[in-house]
Order: C-alpha cells, then structure tokens, then sequence
C-alpha cells in the first residue's frame, strides 16, 4: 500500500485517537480527561452522521514496566493483562465507547512494527551506531547532558540514567526541514497554538537523529536480524495508531479512517506526537495525521498529583463519589481544552448544584411537572406563538451553529457554556410566561403553547447533551417520551420534532444536591488566604514544608501510615481570651494556653459567642505553619465538627495539663 493510494480518505471516515497508557500503573484522572475529550468527540461525530474510528488502548512494552513487574515479582505480561483490565473497566465505569483497543503486545501490532521498520530501512534511514547519554526510564526518553535540569529528567523531574549502548539510529535530522515546511503550511496540524510555537522552536533548534533501539534487557519487540536488541519503546508505541487502522492489510478500514482526524496528547508527550510521529510517517511514507491537539494537566485541591503525595485520583473513585455524567461533565467543562485545570471537591460541587441540579434538573422538573399537573400528563397540541415562544425558538436555533463550531475547534467548556446559555434562557421562559396563571384563568391555547415549548427547549437540550453525558441525556429523552435513533444532531436540534400526544410523567431529580463544604466544615485552619475568611477545605502543608496528602472527598482520601499521622502535633489547650476579628462575622481571635500562649484565629463566631468561650479545654493542632487572617498571625488549628452554624469543639473528658500532646 502506498501513501499515494491512501491520500484520499473517506468523507465520512472519522479517526480520534487516545494514547495508548503505560501499564505499570492503574488508570487515573488524567488518563480519564484524555479518554472522555475523545469519547465526547466521536459521540458528536457520530450524530453528525461521520463513520467514526475511537481508538485507545495500553502501551505495553519496554524497561519502565519490565522494572515495575520484576517490582511486583511478576512477569510484564501478567502486569500489563491486571492493569488492562483496569483500563477496560474504568473506561466502562465512564461510559467510553471506544471502537478498537489496542495493546502493544497483540500480533497484529508486531506486525505494524516490522513492516515500518522495512519501509525506514528501505528508504536508508535506519543506521547502526552507539548511543550515550541519559535515560529516564519513568518517561521512556533519551536526554542530552545539556538538555537535563539539575541532573534531573527535565520533563518529569526524576532521576535519570546514563548508558551507552550499541545502538540503531532514524535519521531525525533529514526530516527536519520537511517537519518545519508541514507545520508553518497546516496551522491546524498542532494545537494550541502556544504548544506549536514551542514544537517549531524545538525543531529549529537542532533535530538530532534518534536512538530507535534499546540494549539490556527483553521486554520489547525485538530488532529484526539483531534480537539482542529491542526497538524503543515510543517507535513501537506510536505505531499503535496505525494498527489500529488496519494498516496494512485491511485495505478498505485504511482508506476510510487515515489519516487520524484528531489525535489528543497531554502536553508532556507532544515531542514524541509532533515531532518523531510525523518524521516516521515520512519515513514510511503515509500521510500524516491532520491535528495533534495537546491537552493540559489537572492539578488536584491545588497540589500536583502524585504517588508520593498519595493524592492520586482513579476515575473509579470520581465515579463513585459524583456518578459517571457529572465526573465526563465537570471535566469538559471545567477547563478549556489545551489549559491545565485544578480539581477541587468544592468546584465539582458547585458545578453539580448549580449547572446539574438547578439549571438542568430543573428544567426537566418544570417540564414534566406541568405537562403533568396542567395536561394529564399528555404533551398538548402548540397554538400560535407569541414573541416569548418565537424567541426561545430563535434561541434554539443560533445554538446550533455556536455549538458545532465549538466542537469542531475541541472547545468542549464552550459548547458546554452556549448550552447552558439556551438552558438558562428556557428556565427564563417559564419564569416570565408563568404557565401556571394561565391555567389558572383557563387560557388553554396559551398554556399548551407553554408546555410545549418548554418540552422542546427540553428536548433539544437533551440532544445536544448526548455527547458529554450519554445515560442523562437519555434519562431526560425518555422521561419525555423522545426517541433519537437514526437522527442526525442537526435533524434532532430542529424545532417541531417532539410530536403531541405522548406521554409524559414527572421525571425523577436528575441529580442530588452536594452539601457545599463550606457550609459543613468548621472553616478553623490556621492557614487560609490572606485577608479571606479560610476556606473548610484549604491547601495546608505539613510541618516539614512538604504538602500534605489532600482529601478530596471521603471516598477518594487516600489511607495514611501511623507515621504520617505522628507528624500532626494535636495539643490539649485552654482558651484564655476570645473576641472577634474586626470584619469578619466567623472569625474568632483566641488567646490559648498549650504550655504556652498561641494566637489562633477560628471560624467559629456563627456557633459561639466571645464570651462563652474562655475557660473551654480544647484541642488544636499545633504545629500547623502559621497564617495570616485578616492582618492576624494565627498559630495553630482548634479541632470541630459540624456546620458553620452548629459547631461543637473537641475536648476532653477527664483532665489533662495544657500542652499535653494528643496520641
Ligand atoms: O505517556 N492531567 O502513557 P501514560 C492530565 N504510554 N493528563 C495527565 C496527567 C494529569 N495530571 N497526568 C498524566 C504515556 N496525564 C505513553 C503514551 S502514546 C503513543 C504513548 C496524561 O500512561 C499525559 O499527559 O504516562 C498523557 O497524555 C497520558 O496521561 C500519559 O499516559
């Protein structure tokens, strides 16, 4: 197959791929983030009438998981068979309907791989050689002694190797005029546009041609007429896409699905996209992909995720605590593709109550309660519009525009935010037409007209929420008696098509309420920022400087060691002085006796009054870094539970001296 036979693709053929993720770990968000922007995209793609190809899958080979399974005791195969069923599971958990999932170990890959190594070496880019320098085994990449920072990896900050080693090379250089040429004349070709300043700023740099195998160890595919050597694992990895599209013997699936339409990265893997990728397809002389989309990282409650820092978040452990839609919701509405983001409870909080509960599930709510109460629970006949049911018409109709070119440019938070838009308008509608009056005054014509226009606000938001969250979208459409089958995006975005009479019974809450944590905590950290009120759940670091563990919510906090619990110093304390901080209606300024005299600053001043509390024996943690609130140095953290208007302190209940430490 020749690249010139495959340069016409099919109209319709779609191909969006993910990474395919190292199996020396199990699934976390970051990996979730990637595989739901996809899984969002074909889902859009395929109600806009395109045959798509989703692919993902596992990158099985090389020296980080052979080192992580002989860690376990275990072969790499059997490792990467345990963590691939997490994978298949947690992408079940998230409702990813992915159409192929590739591993790195399967036959048809293999074959992949020799068959581009042929094409390299037929075209006299692959040359024998010795390689030295350094490696980062955690991140699978070679390092100039020029390129490390402080010795370190420069990517990911852990330790590098040095080796040298017999070696094969791909002669990166010869490509990189030709790298240059496709990127300046395809503006599109990497996105955002900041990632693909960076990308030309490193090809202009200097392309240097790349080591293509390693030497020392098994556990890879080996390197055709020299299996003492096994191809690197990133040439063996990337070729995965092709697998996937049936290269080279399923003639018809290649045709229709290469080039990939969008491949999505995270922002550390877009050397090895945008620059290596594109020169092996050169090499073997296959289109190249139309958009490398780069993506940003996630943060969690502020801090960088991490194993050390046992903050890791699993997506099972998102699902279980906000359920699969609002978790595929928040992260595609949360951040703009291609920025990094921060995970907090509190964000996924507000983003349930307000967007989820409120601006959606009431509008259902509304919708099926007044068909119900007003109708019989029979969708009515419309009659003539008014301007209030025109206009909400009309506000239908720009969203369709305003939304497909969102998602067509991976503006998944803009599409997300014009649709909130249009919801809030319909929530407006019924607001300010007040159905309820003119069933009261018996206008029939009006009130049907009401009604359903409210269902068809619903329904078309409904259809265009089949992408980002498939099971609500569906739970609305069905409580409303809609059927999408067959329909294109644009035939179900249209006004007209739910068609009366059906039957309609008042939907169930599409989503719980979340008690905002910051009505719930006790708001007392010594810690909170500057001149605010300290947040319930704040960034707090450890006496040592390093930041603590974080808990993102009950279900996702991570277990501690009796180690990491002694390293919080909780004393026993009596207040001696209480009144409140000038400005504040929460703050309380404390003088408490622990041995000695601390200054605490609490959030308790809705629960107690200054002058019930002297004399209270309390608990605080003691060896919190000091915070400034409010102009005042607080020293310390008084332990309590409850609700910012029902606090109770901790204390004791037998007698203990001031200072006693708390065990
Ligand atoms: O890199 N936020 O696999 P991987 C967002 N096997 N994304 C994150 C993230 C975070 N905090 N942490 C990691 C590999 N990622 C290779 C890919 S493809 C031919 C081979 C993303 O298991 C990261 O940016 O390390 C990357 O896209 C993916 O997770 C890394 O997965």
């Amino acid at each position: 197959m020749s690249g010139e036979q495959v340069l016409k693709k099919s109209d319709k053929g779609f191909y969006v791929t993910t990474p395919i993720y190292y199996v020396n770990d199990a699934p976390h968000i970051g990996h979730a983030y990637t595989t739901i922007a996809a899984d969002v995209l074909a889902r859009f793609k395929r109600l806009c009438g395109n045959t798509v190809l989703f692919t993902t899958g596992t990158d099985e080979h090389g020296k980080k998981i052979q080192r992580s399974a002989e860690e376990r005791g275990i072969t790499p195969k059997a490792l990467a068979d345990g963590v691939v069923t997490k994978f298949k599971g947690a992408w079940k958990l998230l409702d990813i309907k992915n159409d192929d999932f590739i591993r790195t170990t399967e036959e048809r890959h293999t074959k992949v791989v020799y068959e581009i190594w042929s094409r390299m070496k037929e075209n006299n880019d692959i040359y024998p050689g010795l390689y030295e320098g350094w490696y980062c085994t955690p991140d699978e990449s070679y390092w100039t002694e020029k390129e490390l920072a402080d010795g370190k990896c420069p990517s990911c900050g852990r330790d590098v190797e040095r080796i040298k080693e017999e070696s094969y090379f791909f002669r990166l250089s010869k490509y990189q005029r030709p790298l240059l040429e496709h990127i300046e004349s395809n503006p599109g070709f990497i996105l955002p546009v900041s990632r693909r300043n960076e990308v030309l700023s490193f090809i202009k740099d200097g392309l240097k041609d790349l080591s293509i195998t390693r030497a020392g160890f098994e556990w890879g595919i080996k390197v055709p007429d020299n299996p003492q050597l096994v191809i690197y694992v990133w040439l063996d990895a990337l070729l995965n896409y092709l697998t996937c599209a049936g290269f080279p013997d399923d003639k018809n699936r290649f045709g229709t699905f290469w080039p990939p339409d969008v491949q999505l990265v995270g922002k550390d893997i877009l050397k090895f996209h945008a620059v290596y990728w594109p020169a092996f397809l050169m090499s073997a002389g296959l289109p190249l992909p139309k958009q490398i989309f780069a993506h940003g990282w996630w943060t969690i409650e502020g801090m960088k995720m991490s194993k050390s820092l046992g903050n890791v978040v699993s997506p099972e452990s998102l699902v279980n605590a906000y359920g699969t839609d609002a978790t595929r919701y928040f992260l595609m509405r949360e951040v703009p593709f291609g920025l990094d983001g921060n995970f907090s409870q509190r964000a996924m909080y507000t983003r349930i109550n307000s967007d989820l509960a409120n601006d959606l599930g009431n509008l259902l709510s509304r919708a099926t309660g007044m068909v119900v109460r007003f109708a019989g629970g029979v969708l009515p006949v419309p009659d003539v519009p008014d301007q209030f049911d025109t206009a909400l018409q009309q506000k239908a109709a720009q969203l369709y525009d305003a939304y497909k070119t969102s998602m067509n440019n991976m503006e998944f938070h803009t599409a997300l935010s014009v649709l909130w838009e249009f919801i809030g308008e319909a929530n407006k509608y019924v607001d300010r037409t007040k159905p309820w009056q003119d069933a009261k005054s018996g206008n029939t014509a009006r009130l049907n007209t009401r009604l359903y226009h409210t269902i068809e606000a619903t329904r078309i938001a409904a259809a265009y929420l089949l992408p980002f969250m498939p099971d609500t979208a569906s739970k609305i459409l069905n409580a409303i008696a809609q059927d999408t089958k067959g329909k294109s995006l644009e035939q179900l975005a249209r006004w007209g098509v739910a068609v009366p009479p059906v039957k309609i019974v008042q939907a169930q809450p599409l989503f719980e309420k979340k008690i905002d944590p910051a009505k719930a905590g006790p708001g007392t950290q010594g810690a909170g920022i500057k001149g605010q009120e300290p947040p319930s759940a704040p960034q707090q670091k450890s006496a040592s400087g390093k930041q603590a563990a974080q808990s993102v919510n009950p279900s996702i906090t991570p277990l501690i060691t009796i180690d990491q619990f002694k390293t919080v110093e909780l004393k026993v304390g009596t207040i001696l002085a209480a009144q409140r901080v000038e400005g504040s209606n929460k703050l309380i300024k404390l003088d408490v006796d622990i041995g000695e005299k601390r200054t605490i600053v609490a959030g308790i001043g809705k629960s107690y009054k200054p002058e019930e509390l002297p004399g209270k024996r309390i608990v605080i943690v003691a060896n919190l870094e000091p915070a400034e609130l409010f102009g005042i140095q607080s020293q310390g953290m008084l332990l309590a539970a409850g609700d910012a208007e029902h606090l109770g302190l901790l204390t004791l209940d037998r007698d203990a001296a001031n200072g006693t430490r708390i065990k």
